[in-house]
Protein backbone atom coordinates (compact mmCIF):
# COMPACT_ATOMS: atom_id res chain seq x y z
CA UNK A 1 0.00 0.00 0.00
CA UNK A 2 1.18 3.45 0.49
CA UNK A 3 3.12 3.47 -2.78
CA UNK A 4 1.91 6.19 -4.37
CA UNK A 5 1.41 8.50 -1.83
CA UNK A 6 5.52 7.61 -0.49
CA UNK A 7 6.72 8.36 -3.85
CA UNK A 8 4.25 11.81 -3.94
CA UNK A 9 5.34 12.72 -0.62
CA UNK A 10 9.84 12.06 -1.44
CA UNK A 11 9.52 14.27 -4.55
CA UNK A 12 7.95 16.80 -2.31
CA UNK A 13 11.08 16.62 -0.41
CA UNK A 14 13.27 16.13 -2.58
CA UNK A 15 12.85 19.49 -3.82
CA UNK A 16 12.85 20.98 -0.23
CA UNK A 17 16.46 18.69 0.27
CA UNK A 18 17.99 21.42 -2.70
CA UNK A 19 16.81 24.16 -0.29
CA UNK A 20 18.72 26.32 2.57
CA UNK A 21 16.65 28.13 4.57
CA UNK A 22 12.95 27.43 4.52
CA UNK A 23 10.78 30.46 3.88
CA UNK A 24 7.08 30.69 5.08
CA UNK A 25 6.36 30.68 0.89
CA UNK A 26 8.50 27.56 0.20
CA UNK A 27 7.03 26.23 3.56
CA UNK A 28 3.21 27.22 2.19
CA UNK A 29 3.99 25.46 -1.20
CA UNK A 30 5.64 22.23 0.73
CA UNK A 31 1.99 22.23 2.33
CA UNK A 32 0.27 23.00 -0.58
CA UNK A 33 2.25 19.67 -2.55
CA UNK A 34 1.56 17.61 0.77
CA UNK A 35 -1.99 18.08 1.10
CA UNK A 36 -2.20 17.24 -2.95
CA UNK A 37 -0.56 13.96 -1.83
CA UNK A 38 -3.06 13.13 1.21
CA UNK A 39 -6.23 14.19 -1.05
CA UNK A 40 -4.59 11.46 -3.97
CA UNK A 41 -3.82 9.19 -1.30
CA UNK A 42 -7.88 9.33 -0.56
CA UNK A 43 -7.80 10.67 2.77
CA UNK A 44 -10.72 12.03 3.94
CA UNK A 45 -10.98 16.09 3.33
CA UNK A 46 -11.39 17.31 6.76
CA UNK A 47 -8.18 15.06 8.29
CA UNK A 48 -6.51 16.12 5.46
CA UNK A 49 -7.30 20.12 6.33
CA UNK A 50 -6.74 19.23 9.92
CA UNK A 51 -3.39 17.47 9.30
CA UNK A 52 -1.80 20.79 6.82
CA UNK A 53 -2.70 23.16 9.52
CA UNK A 54 -0.91 21.22 12.24
CA UNK A 55 2.01 20.72 10.16
CA UNK A 56 2.35 24.54 9.24
CA UNK A 57 2.01 25.73 12.34
CA UNK A 58 4.60 22.96 13.93
CA UNK A 59 6.54 24.34 10.84
CA UNK A 60 6.92 27.69 11.50
CA UNK A 61 6.91 27.63 15.35
CA UNK A 62 9.65 24.90 15.08
CA UNK A 63 13.18 26.13 16.20
CA UNK A 64 15.19 24.60 13.09
CA UNK A 65 18.60 23.25 14.88
CA UNK A 66 21.56 25.53 12.38
CA UNK A 67 23.25 22.44 11.72
CA UNK A 68 20.45 19.99 10.56
CA UNK A 69 19.08 20.73 7.38
CA UNK A 70 15.58 22.69 7.68
CA UNK A 71 14.32 19.91 4.97
CA UNK A 72 14.85 17.03 7.61
CA UNK A 73 13.11 19.39 10.15
CA UNK A 74 9.96 19.32 8.15
CA UNK A 75 9.97 15.97 7.41
CA UNK A 76 10.34 15.05 10.88
CA UNK A 77 7.58 17.38 11.36
CA UNK A 78 5.61 15.76 8.87
CA UNK A 79 6.69 12.03 10.33
CA UNK A 80 5.56 13.04 13.61
CA UNK A 81 2.32 14.21 12.64
CA UNK A 82 1.82 10.77 10.36
CA UNK A 83 2.12 9.02 13.54
CA UNK A 84 -0.20 11.00 16.05
CA UNK A 85 -2.66 10.91 12.89
CA UNK A 86 -2.25 7.10 12.24
CA UNK A 87 -2.82 6.55 16.33
CA UNK A 88 -1.58 4.28 18.13
CA UNK A 89 -2.91 0.42 18.54
CA UNK A 90 -4.01 -0.02 22.23
CA UNK A 91 -3.07 -3.26 24.11
CA UNK A 92 -5.66 -6.00 25.00
CA UNK A 93 -7.01 -5.63 28.30
CA UNK A 94 -7.96 -9.33 28.75
CA UNK A 95 -9.18 -10.40 32.47
CA UNK A 96 -6.57 -13.82 33.48
CA UNK A 97 -8.25 -16.45 34.93
CA UNK A 98 -11.14 -15.71 32.94
CA UNK A 99 -12.95 -16.63 29.59
CA UNK A 100 -12.12 -13.39 27.30
CA UNK A 101 -14.37 -13.17 24.32
CA UNK A 102 -13.03 -11.42 20.94
CA UNK A 103 -15.57 -10.93 19.00
CA UNK A 104 -15.02 -10.24 14.86
CA UNK A 105 -17.20 -8.22 12.87
CA UNK A 106 -17.54 -6.89 9.63
CA UNK A 107 -18.88 -7.21 5.79
CA UNK A 108 -18.52 -10.57 3.68
CA UNK A 109 -15.66 -10.94 2.07
CA UNK A 110 -13.55 -8.43 4.44
CA UNK A 111 -11.48 -10.84 5.75
CA UNK A 112 -13.18 -11.94 9.28
CA UNK A 113 -12.30 -15.92 9.33
CA UNK A 114 -8.58 -15.17 8.35
CA UNK A 115 -8.03 -12.81 10.33
CA UNK A 116 -9.65 -14.76 13.37
CA UNK A 117 -7.70 -17.25 12.64
CA UNK A 118 -4.22 -14.81 12.24
CA UNK A 119 -5.22 -13.34 15.92
CA UNK A 120 -6.07 -16.82 17.20
CA UNK A 121 -1.73 -17.95 16.06
CA UNK A 122 -0.69 -14.82 17.60
CA UNK A 123 -2.34 -15.23 20.45
CA UNK A 124 -1.47 -18.49 21.31
CA UNK A 125 2.38 -17.81 20.42
CA UNK A 126 1.70 -15.57 23.64
CA UNK A 127 0.81 -18.40 25.49
CA UNK A 128 -3.04 -18.12 25.61
CA UNK A 129 -5.44 -20.52 25.53
CA UNK A 130 -7.27 -19.88 22.15
CA UNK A 131 -10.86 -21.28 20.98
CA UNK A 132 -12.33 -20.59 17.76
CA UNK A 133 -16.14 -20.85 16.80
CA UNK A 134 -17.57 -19.51 13.52
CA UNK A 135 -21.22 -18.76 13.74
CA UNK A 136 -21.72 -17.92 10.14
CA UNK A 137 -24.35 -20.21 9.29
CA UNK A 138 -24.76 -18.38 5.85
CA UNK A 139 -22.29 -18.89 3.60
CA UNK A 140 -21.85 -22.58 2.60
CA UNK A 141 -19.03 -24.03 3.39
CA UNK A 142 -17.96 -20.93 5.86
CA UNK A 143 -17.50 -23.33 9.00
CA UNK A 144 -15.85 -25.66 7.34
CA UNK A 145 -13.67 -22.39 6.06
CA UNK A 146 -12.34 -22.15 10.10
CA UNK A 147 -12.21 -26.14 11.03
CA UNK A 148 -9.73 -25.87 7.80
CA UNK A 149 -7.78 -23.00 9.01
CA UNK A 150 -7.25 -24.65 12.30
CA UNK A 151 -6.31 -27.73 11.22
CA UNK A 152 -3.89 -26.58 9.30
CA UNK A 153 -2.46 -23.68 11.86
CA UNK A 154 -3.14 -26.31 14.53
CA UNK A 155 -6.36 -24.27 16.25
CA UNK A 156 -9.05 -25.14 18.39
CA UNK A 157 -11.92 -24.89 16.70
CA UNK A 158 -15.72 -25.35 18.12
CA UNK A 159 -16.59 -28.95 16.17
CA UNK A 160 -19.45 -28.05 14.04
CA UNK A 161 -22.78 -29.10 14.83
CA UNK A 162 -25.36 -28.94 11.54
CA UNK A 163 -28.25 -26.68 11.64
CA UNK A 164 -27.90 -24.87 14.78
CA UNK A 165 -28.05 -21.30 14.29
CA UNK A 166 -26.01 -18.37 15.47
CA UNK A 167 -26.83 -17.85 18.62
CA UNK A 168 -27.02 -21.36 19.84
CA UNK A 169 -23.16 -21.57 18.41
CA UNK A 170 -22.47 -18.88 20.42
CA UNK A 171 -24.23 -20.39 24.00
CA UNK A 172 -22.38 -23.91 23.10
CA UNK A 173 -19.30 -22.15 22.22
CA UNK A 174 -19.23 -20.02 25.64
CA UNK A 175 -19.82 -23.27 27.37
CA UNK A 176 -16.89 -25.05 25.57
CA UNK A 177 -14.45 -22.29 26.37
CA UNK A 178 -15.30 -22.18 30.09
CA UNK A 179 -15.51 -26.08 30.54
CA UNK A 180 -11.77 -26.15 28.74
CA UNK A 181 -10.55 -23.88 30.27
CA UNK A 182 -9.71 -21.21 27.48
CA UNK A 183 -8.25 -18.09 28.19
CA UNK A 184 -9.77 -16.29 25.01
CA UNK A 185 -12.66 -17.55 22.35
CA UNK A 186 -12.79 -15.48 18.74
CA UNK A 187 -16.37 -15.83 17.63
CA UNK A 188 -16.36 -15.05 14.24
CA UNK A 189 -19.61 -13.75 13.13
CA UNK A 190 -21.63 -13.69 9.22
CA UNK A 191 -20.99 -10.58 7.03
CA UNK A 192 -23.39 -9.53 4.28
CA UNK A 193 -22.60 -7.43 1.35
CA UNK A 194 -23.97 -4.42 2.83
CA UNK A 195 -24.84 -3.36 6.04
CA UNK A 196 -28.49 -4.21 6.98
CA UNK A 197 -30.59 -4.05 9.74
CA UNK A 198 -30.81 -7.54 10.10
CA UNK A 199 -27.45 -8.59 10.17
CA UNK A 200 -26.84 -5.96 12.95
CA UNK A 201 -29.71 -6.85 14.72
CA UNK A 202 -27.98 -10.74 14.61
CA UNK A 203 -24.65 -9.49 15.90
CA UNK A 204 -26.06 -7.43 18.81
CA UNK A 205 -27.80 -10.05 19.89
CA UNK A 206 -24.07 -11.84 19.91
CA UNK A 207 -22.34 -9.44 21.78
CA UNK A 208 -25.39 -8.88 24.12
CA UNK A 209 -24.84 -12.68 24.47
CA UNK A 210 -21.33 -12.75 24.64
CA UNK A 211 -20.62 -10.07 26.48
CA UNK A 212 -17.17 -9.61 24.31
CA UNK A 213 -13.54 -7.97 26.27
CA UNK A 214 -12.70 -7.01 22.10
CA UNK A 215 -14.95 -6.12 19.20
CA UNK A 216 -13.08 -5.86 16.12
CA UNK A 217 -14.34 -5.27 13.25
CA UNK A 218 -12.45 -6.11 9.96
CA UNK A 219 -12.19 -4.08 7.00
CA UNK A 220 -10.50 -4.19 3.46
CA UNK A 221 -8.64 -1.28 3.18
CA UNK A 222 -8.73 -1.80 -0.77
CA UNK A 223 -12.65 0.55 0.09
CA UNK A 224 -10.31 3.64 1.15
CA UNK A 225 -12.96 5.90 2.53
CA UNK A 226 -15.78 3.11 2.39
CA UNK A 227 -13.84 1.43 4.94
CA UNK A 228 -13.89 4.15 7.49
CA UNK A 229 -17.98 4.49 7.09
CA UNK A 230 -18.52 1.14 7.64
CA UNK A 231 -16.79 1.77 11.16
CA UNK A 232 -18.51 4.69 11.67
CA UNK A 233 -21.72 2.71 11.31
CA UNK A 234 -20.59 -0.27 13.26
CA UNK A 235 -18.90 2.00 16.02
CA UNK A 236 -22.17 3.95 16.18
CA UNK A 237 -24.89 0.47 15.96
CA UNK A 238 -22.47 -2.20 17.76
CA UNK A 239 -19.95 -0.58 19.55
CA UNK A 240 -16.53 -1.91 18.68
CA UNK A 241 -13.05 -1.62 20.44
CA UNK A 242 -10.54 -1.61 17.23
CA UNK A 243 -10.35 -2.20 13.64
CA UNK A 244 -8.51 -4.76 11.78
CA UNK A 245 -7.65 -3.80 8.37
CA UNK A 246 -6.58 -6.18 5.50
CA UNK A 247 -5.29 -6.09 2.14
CA UNK A 248 -2.27 -4.01 3.14
CA UNK A 249 -0.56 -6.21 0.57
CA UNK A 250 -2.85 -5.08 -2.30
CA UNK A 251 -2.79 -1.77 -4.15
CA UNK A 252 -5.01 0.56 -1.70
CA UNK A 253 -3.86 3.89 -1.53
CA UNK A 254 -3.81 3.86 1.98
CA UNK A 255 -6.56 6.72 2.61
CA UNK A 256 -8.33 4.16 4.78
CA UNK A 257 -5.31 3.97 7.68
CA UNK A 258 -4.56 7.61 7.38
CA UNK A 259 -8.61 8.52 8.03
CA UNK A 260 -9.81 5.43 10.41
CA UNK A 261 -8.30 6.97 13.71
CA UNK A 262 -8.79 10.47 13.20
CA UNK A 263 -12.84 9.81 11.50
CA UNK A 264 -13.70 7.15 13.83
CA UNK A 265 -11.71 7.57 17.07
CA UNK A 266 -11.11 3.62 17.12
CA UNK A 267 -7.64 2.61 16.93
CA UNK A 268 -6.31 0.31 14.03
CA UNK A 269 -5.17 -2.61 15.83
CA UNK A 270 -4.13 -5.44 13.20
CA UNK A 271 -2.86 -4.98 9.84
CA UNK A 272 -3.62 -7.97 7.52
CA UNK A 273 -0.67 -8.34 4.88
CA UNK A 274 -1.20 -11.64 3.09
CA UNK A 275 -3.71 -14.69 2.71
CA UNK A 276 -1.46 -16.73 4.99
CA UNK A 277 -2.33 -16.95 8.76
CA UNK A 278 1.45 -15.34 9.97
CA UNK A 279 0.76 -12.69 7.52
CA UNK A 280 -0.48 -10.12 10.17
CA UNK A 281 0.87 -7.23 12.22
CA UNK A 282 0.22 -5.57 15.29
CA UNK A 283 -0.19 -1.88 13.81
CA UNK A 284 2.41 0.17 14.56
CA UNK A 285 2.00 3.84 13.78
CA UNK A 286 5.61 4.48 13.76
CA UNK A 287 6.71 2.11 11.20
CA UNK A 288 3.90 3.23 9.03
CA UNK A 289 4.60 6.44 9.00
CA UNK A 290 8.39 5.37 7.97
CA UNK A 291 6.77 3.63 4.94
CA UNK A 292 4.95 6.26 4.11
CA UNK A 293 7.67 8.82 4.23
CA UNK A 294 9.94 5.87 2.39
CA UNK A 295 13.41 7.40 3.73
CA UNK A 296 13.62 4.87 6.75
CA UNK A 297 14.47 6.09 10.56
CA UNK A 298 14.71 9.56 9.88
CA UNK A 299 13.34 11.07 13.50
CA UNK A 300 15.96 8.38 14.55
CA UNK A 301 18.84 9.81 12.28
CA UNK A 302 18.27 13.49 13.40
CA UNK A 303 17.82 12.11 17.21
CA UNK A 304 21.14 9.97 16.77
CA UNK A 305 23.18 12.97 15.25
CA UNK A 306 21.91 15.65 17.54
CA UNK A 307 23.22 12.75 20.09
CA UNK A 308 26.47 12.19 19.18
CA UNK A 309 27.69 14.20 16.50
CA UNK A 310 28.93 17.40 17.32
CA UNK A 311 27.09 19.42 14.79
CA UNK A 312 29.24 22.37 14.07
CA UNK A 313 32.10 19.62 13.43
CA UNK A 314 30.51 18.20 10.85
CA UNK A 315 29.07 21.36 9.49
CA UNK A 316 32.95 22.59 9.29
CA UNK A 317 34.06 19.39 7.72
CA UNK A 318 31.02 19.53 4.77
CA UNK A 319 32.34 22.76 3.93
CA UNK A 320 36.02 21.86 3.63
CA UNK A 321 34.83 19.03 1.73
CA UNK A 322 32.75 20.72 -0.62
CA UNK A 323 35.70 23.07 -1.26
CA UNK A 324 37.91 20.49 -2.43
CA UNK A 325 40.84 21.08 0.11
CA UNK A 326 40.00 17.67 1.52
CA UNK A 327 43.55 16.09 3.51
CA UNK A 328 43.97 13.31 5.49
CA UNK A 329 42.95 14.85 8.60
CA UNK A 330 39.55 15.35 7.33
CA UNK A 331 39.40 11.60 6.12
CA UNK A 332 40.37 10.96 9.68
CA UNK A 333 37.79 12.99 11.05
CA UNK A 334 34.43 11.58 8.71
CA UNK A 335 35.86 8.24 9.98
CA UNK A 336 35.32 8.79 13.32
CA UNK A 337 32.50 10.61 13.10
CA UNK A 338 30.73 7.85 10.79
CA UNK A 339 32.39 5.59 13.54
CA UNK A 340 30.35 7.32 16.35
CA UNK A 341 26.93 7.02 14.33
CA UNK A 342 27.10 3.14 14.41
CA UNK A 343 25.53 1.44 11.52
CA UNK A 344 26.72 2.96 8.96
CA UNK A 345 24.12 1.48 6.11
CA UNK A 346 21.25 2.43 8.42
CA UNK A 347 22.62 6.20 8.48
CA UNK A 348 22.75 6.17 4.79
CA UNK A 349 19.32 5.13 4.28
CA UNK A 350 17.98 7.80 6.28
CA UNK A 351 19.64 10.45 4.34
CA UNK A 352 16.81 11.66 2.02
CA UNK A 353 16.90 11.25 -1.66
CA UNK A 354 18.87 7.94 -0.65
CA UNK A 355 16.16 5.69 1.36
CA UNK A 356 15.08 5.09 -2.36
CA UNK A 357 18.26 3.10 -2.81
CA UNK A 358 18.06 1.23 0.60
CA UNK A 359 18.36 -2.05 -1.85
CA UNK A 360 22.08 -0.99 -3.50
CA UNK A 361 22.77 0.27 -0.18
CA UNK A 362 22.37 -3.55 1.84
CA UNK A 363 24.09 -4.71 -1.15
CA UNK A 364 27.08 -2.42 -0.96
CA UNK A 365 28.47 -4.85 2.31
CA UNK A 366 29.80 -1.90 4.62
CA UNK A 367 31.91 -2.45 7.53
CA UNK A 368 32.45 -0.47 10.53
CA UNK A 369 34.96 -1.78 12.13
CA UNK A 370 37.21 -1.18 8.83
CA UNK A 371 36.57 2.05 9.46
CA UNK A 372 38.52 1.64 12.73
CA UNK A 373 41.39 -0.12 11.13
CA UNK A 374 41.78 3.39 8.34
CA UNK A 375 41.67 5.66 11.30
CA UNK A 376 44.37 3.73 13.08
CA UNK A 377 46.50 4.02 9.79
CA UNK A 378 46.09 8.02 9.65
CA UNK A 379 46.70 8.23 13.46
CA UNK A 380 49.90 6.73 13.10
CA UNK A 381 50.73 9.49 10.62
CA UNK A 382 52.54 12.08 11.89
CA UNK A 383 50.88 15.82 11.37
CA UNK A 384 52.39 17.24 8.27
CA UNK A 385 52.10 13.84 6.99
CA UNK A 386 48.11 14.21 7.42
CA UNK A 387 48.02 17.66 6.15
CA UNK A 388 50.71 16.76 3.01
CA UNK A 389 50.08 12.97 2.13
CA UNK A 390 52.98 13.68 -0.92
CA UNK A 391 55.48 13.28 1.65
CA UNK A 392 55.02 9.95 2.53
CA UNK A 393 57.68 7.89 0.51
CA UNK A 394 58.93 4.34 1.04
CA UNK A 395 60.48 4.88 4.98
CA UNK A 396 57.75 6.86 6.12
CA UNK A 397 55.00 4.16 5.19
CA UNK A 398 56.80 1.46 6.76
CA UNK A 399 56.81 3.21 10.11
CA UNK A 400 53.29 4.02 9.80
CA UNK A 401 52.37 0.56 9.00
CA UNK A 402 54.54 -0.35 11.97
CA UNK A 403 53.18 1.57 13.96
CA UNK A 404 49.17 0.89 12.74
CA UNK A 405 49.78 -3.41 12.79
CA UNK A 406 49.70 -3.15 9.06
CA UNK A 407 50.90 -3.93 6.41
CA UNK A 408 53.07 -1.23 3.98
CA UNK A 409 50.38 -2.85 1.21
CA UNK A 410 47.14 -1.66 3.87
CA UNK A 411 48.99 2.22 4.32
CA UNK A 412 49.58 1.78 -0.10
CA UNK A 413 45.50 1.28 -0.80
CA UNK A 414 44.79 4.31 2.26
CA UNK A 415 46.44 6.52 0.14
CA UNK A 416 45.49 5.74 -2.95
CA UNK A 417 41.70 5.95 -1.63
CA UNK A 418 42.07 8.98 -0.14
CA UNK A 419 43.17 10.15 -3.28
CA UNK A 420 40.42 9.08 -5.13
CA UNK A 421 38.13 10.19 -2.45
CA UNK A 422 39.41 13.63 -2.57
CA UNK A 423 39.11 13.76 -6.12
CA UNK A 424 35.61 12.40 -5.86
CA UNK A 425 35.02 15.47 -2.91
CA UNK A 426 35.74 18.34 -5.42
CA UNK A 427 32.98 16.59 -7.84
CA UNK A 428 30.60 16.29 -4.88
CA UNK A 429 29.09 20.40 -5.36
CA UNK A 430 27.97 19.33 -8.71
CA UNK A 431 26.12 16.70 -7.79
CA UNK A 432 22.84 17.88 -6.12
CA UNK A 433 20.94 15.73 -3.58
CA UNK A 434 21.99 12.46 -5.16
CA UNK A 435 26.01 13.50 -4.05
CA UNK A 436 26.40 11.05 -1.27
CA UNK A 437 24.79 8.10 -3.57
CA UNK A 438 27.04 8.85 -6.29
CA UNK A 439 29.89 9.14 -3.94
CA UNK A 440 29.55 5.72 -2.33
CA UNK A 441 28.49 4.03 -6.17
CA UNK A 442 32.29 5.41 -6.85
CA UNK A 443 33.43 4.60 -3.96
CA UNK A 444 32.31 0.91 -4.51
CA UNK A 445 33.79 0.94 -7.59
CA UNK A 446 37.41 2.21 -6.58
CA UNK A 447 37.61 -0.44 -3.85
CA UNK A 448 36.34 -2.67 -6.06
CA UNK A 449 38.56 -6.31 -6.75
CA UNK A 450 42.62 -6.70 -5.30
CA UNK A 451 42.24 -4.25 -2.93
CA UNK A 452 39.39 -6.13 -0.74
CA UNK A 453 41.70 -8.80 1.00
CA UNK A 454 41.40 -9.20 4.46
CA UNK A 455 38.24 -6.98 4.65
CA UNK A 456 40.25 -3.28 4.12
CA UNK A 457 39.03 -0.84 3.50
CA UNK A 458 35.76 -0.64 4.21
CA UNK A 459 33.84 -0.90 0.74
CA UNK A 460 33.60 -4.58 -0.27
CA UNK A 461 31.99 -5.61 -3.23
N1 LIG B 1 -4.07 -10.51 0.17
C1 LIG B 1 -4.80 -10.62 1.28
N2 LIG B 1 -5.89 -11.40 1.26
C2 LIG B 1 -6.62 -11.50 2.38
C3 LIG B 1 -6.26 -10.82 3.57
N3 LIG B 1 -7.18 -11.14 4.51
C4 LIG B 1 -8.06 -11.98 3.93
N4 LIG B 1 -7.74 -12.22 2.64
C5 LIG B 1 -8.45 -13.05 1.65
O1 LIG B 1 -9.74 -12.52 1.44
C6 LIG B 1 -10.67 -13.53 1.18
C7 LIG B 1 -11.86 -13.43 2.13
O2 LIG B 1 -11.42 -13.62 3.46
P1 LIG B 1 -12.35 -14.25 4.58
O3 LIG B 1 -11.54 -14.36 5.80
O4 LIG B 1 -13.00 -15.50 4.11
O5 LIG B 1 -13.44 -13.10 4.72
P2 LIG B 1 -14.78 -13.09 5.57
O6 LIG B 1 -15.90 -13.29 4.61
O7 LIG B 1 -14.85 -11.74 6.19
O8 LIG B 1 -14.69 -14.17 6.59
C8 LIG B 1 -9.92 -14.83 1.34
O9 LIG B 1 -9.58 -15.32 0.07
C9 LIG B 1 -8.68 -14.45 2.12
O10 LIG B 1 -7.60 -15.30 1.82
C10 LIG B 1 -5.09 -9.99 3.56
O11 LIG B 1 -4.69 -9.33 4.53
N5 LIG B 1 -4.40 -9.93 2.37
MG1 LIG C 1 -15.94 -15.70 7.08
Amino acid sequence: MFNGLADRLSKVFDRLTGRGIITESVMDETAREIKIALLEADVALPVVKDFIAKVKEKAVGAEVIKSIQPAQMVIKIVHDELVALLGESTPFNWESNARNVLLMVGLQGSGKTTSSAKIALKLKKEGKKVLLASLDTYRPAAQEQLADLGKTYELDVLPIVMGEKPLEITKRALNEAKLGLYDILILDTAGRLHIDEEMMQEVAAIRDLSEPKETLLVVDALMGQDAVNVAREFKEKIGITGVVLTRIDGDSRGGAALSMRAVTGMPIQFLGVGEKADAVERFDAKRVADRILGMGDVVGFVETAMERVNQEDMQAQAMKMMSGNFDLNDLLVQLQQIDKMGDIKGMMKMIPGVAKFSKQIDQADVDNRLMKRQAAIILSMTPAERKNPDIIKASRKQRIAAGAGVKVEDVNKLLRSYEQMADVMKKLKKMGPFGMMSMMKKMKNMFNGPMNDGGFPPFKV
